[in-house]
């Protein structure tokens, strides 16, 4: 056996450990798929195995419950002593292509890097082909996750469901819906149908005279909810609150602290209007919005927002003054957490935990809370605070990882806020910023996040986020002494072959071939 560190095989992201011997299988029309007794639950894994096989070698085999009994062909048993329920062993030898896994997820991701062996049309080899070897695997990270926008640009569910197929290929396993914002209202909760009558509705900024606007009814995400499911891919929903609520306030203009008359906001700006911390209904209307939001999304995760809340308005209000006065609350930052508890505690009723953007200014989130780093000027030391206020957290930190910032200096978007965010420099971050195995337990994942005020559609979504999430994917589920820029970059040519077979549009990372 070769110990094969090496990217020969082009596997993206590089399992934990690849050994390669000489020599190959050949899948033939005589062999079988043979689904382990004891593992009939994964009988969706064996078709998707199935049809990939036929996708790639036009061969139909078919699956059988009976054990192989060493009869040449392909195999997936489960092996309860693989403890990580995403990890997988795979090994093809000469009889044929073996995958082991504890549950289902494992032997997903084991067809996953299976997929990614089968030789492209640049390769010249014989389409039924596989090399030998011996892969064990598993996730460095429970945590992979790519978020979309939808609030900025509305995104139709067919559109979310082909970004979910492309990003479960890479490994990632959750879906992060920015489902509310300033810019529209994007989910139908049935006792504020204005929410989506008025909020998911602004009017036209680029000139062609059609208002933009679209929304998910609670029946359509339940459907999205399943699919994504199938993927072993999690939605986790955001309802950003206090801020970026332009489009709940041009519905129901009383839930701010001075009503007026608001409208969806059409510049990619963050308004200074809050919803109103001192007033009782505001805090029924989230109670009321987040058991709709826990009907449609059974995981427990479900984020809050929480970011740029300006606190002008809390200031001036009388509202928030008494509420303040009341609680001993002797500054607004201590209302922010205030406010957040209250949130907390219907959110414990439900079984749920609260995911937040962090903000270092908010003067405590609550004990359960997961924190995601973002913000671009702020320097390493967050992470220790995030530590030591003993929150967990995930590294989204806008330098490496926000897909909405362009790809090389002068590319699309040119906004004065966004840096560059070349190929490299995704592969350059550093998921645990350094800190040392004992250390870092607090930080458990990573999120690449598209935002959508310069997305106006699913093809720029895919444009903006490949191939620069293949540098992601090695971040999230690989281990460190397997990362190498060098070994990745040889690898890129076949995913850029196999994109592009599944009608992937991406940004060809120019610098690398013109620097
Ligand atoms: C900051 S990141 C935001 C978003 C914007 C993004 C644009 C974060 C928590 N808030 O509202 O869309 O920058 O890059």
């Amino acid at each position: 056996m070769l110990n094969a560190q090496s990217s020969d095989l082009k596997i993206i992201p590089q399992p934990l450990q690849l050994e390669t011997t000489n020599g190959h299988f050949s899948i033939k029309k005589e062999h079988a798929i043979f689904l382990d007794p004891n593992f009939q639950d994964a009988k969706p894994e064996a078709q998707l195995l199935k049809q990939l096989i036929k996708k790639e070698t036009n061969i139909d085999l078919s699956i059988s419950n009976a054990k192989s009994n060493a009869i040449d062909g392909i195999t997936i048993n489960r092996n309860t002593s693989i403890k990580n329920n995403e990890g997988y062993k795979l090994e093809i030898n000469t009889k044929g292509i073996h995958l082991q896994a504890s549950s289902r997820a494992g032997i997903f991701y084991g067809i996953q890097t299976l997929s990614q062996l089968f030789p492209v049309a640049i390769e010249n080899k014989p389409n039924n082909r596989l090399p030998l070897l011996s892969i064990i695997d598993n996730p460095r990270f429970e945590y992979r996750a790519l978020m979309l926008d939808p609030a900025r640009h509305f995104l139709p569910i067919a559109a979310i469901k082909e970004y979910i197929d492309a990003m479960a290929a890479y490994k990632f396993n959750y879906l992060h819906l920015h489902l509310t914002d300033d810019h529209g209202w994007r989910i139908e909760i049935k006792k504020y149908p204005l929410l989506t009558k008025i909020g998911s509705i602004r009017k036209e900024t680029n000139g062609n005279g059609i208002p933009h606007g679209g929304f998910y009814t609670q029946d359509e995400l339940k459907d999205l909810v399943a699919y994504a499911k199938s993927k072993h891919v999690e939605i986790i929903p955001e309802i950003d609150m206090p801020g970026h609520g332009m489009s709940i306030l041009s519905a129901y203009p009383d839930l701010a602290c001075f009503p007026r008359k608001f409208e969806v906001s059409t510049v990619p700006e963050v308004s200074k209007e809050l919803l109103c911390a001192g007033k009782p209904e505001v805090y029924q209307f989230y109670e009321d919005v987040i058991n709709e939001v826990a009907s449609i999304f059974p995981n427990p995760k479900l984020h809050l927002g929480g970011d740029e809340a300006p606190l002008d308005n809390w200031k001036k209000c009388p509202h928030c003054q008494l509420t303040m006065q009341k609680n001993n609350l002797d500054h607004e930052e201590k209302l922010m957490a205030h406010f957040f508890d209250r949130i907390n505690k219907i959110l414990t009723k439900l079984n749920k935990e609260p995911l937040l953007w962090y903000e270092s200014d908010v003067e405590s989130y609550p004990k359960n809370s997961t924190v995601f780093l973002w913000r671009n000027e702020e320097p390493d030391i967050k992470t220790q605070e995030i530590k030591s206020r003993g929150l967990l957290m995930i590294n989204s930190y806008g330098r490496n990882t926000y897909f909405d910032y362009p790809q090389s200096k002068g590319d699309i978007p040119n906004v004065k806020w966004m840096s560059v965010l070349s190929l490299k420099k995704v592969y350059e971050f550093d998921p645990v910023r350094g800190l040392p195995e004992n250390e870092n337990q607090f930080i458990k994942g990573v999120q690449g996040c598209v935002w959508g005020e310069y997305v106006p559609n699913i093809e720029r979504a895919f444009y903006m986020t490949y191939p620069r999430v293949l540098a992601l994917s090695e971040k999230a589920w690989s281990t460190k002494s397997n990362w190498s820029w060098e070994q990745f970059k040889k690898k890129l040519d076949k995913h850029f072959i196999k994109l592009l077979n599944n009608g992937v549009k991406y940004r060809p990372p120019i610098e690398l071939y013109t620097e």
